[in-house]
């Protein structure tokens, strides 16, 4: 597919419609990185911004829940893809329209992400109500891409109102899933380090929730101990942005009933903290200055980097590498050039 075939309102009235293949469509267009297919995606993107804004406006106030969407982190084999399964599922069945998009560089290292993360979601993968999408090819490192967020909204704007993101959330140069998503839910298991599991405090200080997955078989009493311990543990953390809310870490079974009353009834007293709506809404109007601010850092660097003045550029990293300049007599200097300072 490329951007001239593509009619934008034809794409824009497929994808509200909740039409599959336009959305499929729709997140193919936001990774690419041609520019031709920049240009059309930039279009789709603010009819979706605009129709995401109306839909917001129609909302009841006591639907502020609605396009909740939801980051599951944590390190390969945890059980994330499983745990979205059984999750998703049940969220269907509550009556909900659940799109997953997975970021799993495990499987994209094998080459066959959407096979890894469809036959381990393979009920969710069923239902006519599920949406499930591999990892967007655009993003770096296996780790979140600026492409994500647009892929998040444009799922919400085809009519899913729960949208899932299953990734390790631990990659070097990637965005923070967190600060793309309304919830963050970090997924550890059992006893499988006796610190933080080597997941960076960092990590677990953007979870909004902590569960201990595995908590079933022989994995039951690990569980539970790792739980016990990142239950004191996360109470010294400084406290959540949200008042009345502290970070609860709970041990679950993603194969089996274990643990999902207690998930579902800490969801319910996390939807009457009466604070929640207006942190939400405080929290994804700051996403879109943060996400304004990530994609002019990354379209600033591509252009230069892209364009004719590519050799500069590469003169100026090996200047950087080398210590000929510093990083920031290198911004200035690039500043003066574009004629933005004196
Ligand atoms: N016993 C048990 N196994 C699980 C559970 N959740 C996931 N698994 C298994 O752990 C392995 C990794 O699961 P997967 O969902 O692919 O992990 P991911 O890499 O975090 O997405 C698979 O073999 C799963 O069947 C659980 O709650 N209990
Ligand atoms: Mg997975």
């Amino acid at each position: 597919m490329t951007a001239p075939d593509l009619n934008v309102d034809h794409l824009f009235d497929g994808l509200i419609h909740g039409d599959r293949l336009s959305l499929a469509r729709s997140i193919t267009l936001v990774e690419s990185r041609k520019n031709q297919d920049r240009i059309v995606a930039i279009q789709l993107m603010t009819l979706v911004d605009k129709h995401l804004q109306q839909c917001a406006k129609n909302m009841p106030s006591d639907q502020t829940l609605a396009g909740w969407t939801m980051a599951i982190t944590g390190p390969p084999g945890v059980g994330k893809s499983t745990f979205i399964d059984k999750l998703g599922v049940q969220l269907v069945e509550l009556g909900h329209r659940v799109a997953v998009l997975a970021i799993d560089p495990s499987s994209v290292r094998s080459g066959g992400s959407i096979l890894g993360d469809k036959t381990r979601m393979h009920q969710l993968a069923s239902r006519d109500e599920a949406y499930i999408r591999p990892s967007p090819s655009g993003s770096t490192h296996g780790g979140t891409s600026a492409a994500t967020k647009e892929a998040i909204d444009l799922c919400l704007a085809a009519g899913y109102d729960t949208v899932l993101v299953e990734t390790v959330g631990v990659g070097q140069n990637e965005i923070a899933v967190s600060d793309l998503v309304d919830w963050t839910l970090l997924l550890l298991m059992g006893r499988s380090g006796d610190d933080l599991q080597g997941i960076k405090r960092g990590i677990v200080e953007a979870a909004d929730m902590v569960l201990v997955n595995k908590a079933d078989s022989e994995g039951y009493e690990p569980a539970l101990e790792t739980q016990r311990y990142y239950q004191s543990a996360l109470s010294l953390f400084p406290p959540h942005s949200l008042p009345g809310w502290k970070v609860p870490c709970l041990a679950i079974s993603s194969v089996q009933e274990y643990g999902w009353e207690n998930f579902w009834s800490t969801l319910k007293d996390l939807k009457a903290l009466p604070e929640l709506p207006d942190w939400i809404k405080n929290k994804r109007a700051n996403q879109r200055v943060s996400s304004f601010q990530r994609m002019l850092n990354q379209a600033l660097l591509e252009h230069w980097s892209s364009s004719q003045s590519r050799r500069t550029y590469l003169d100026l990293e090996s200047d950087l590498r080398t210590g000929q300049i510093s990083p920031s007599q290198a911004v200035w200097d690039r500043l003066k050039d574009w004629g933005l300072k004196e």
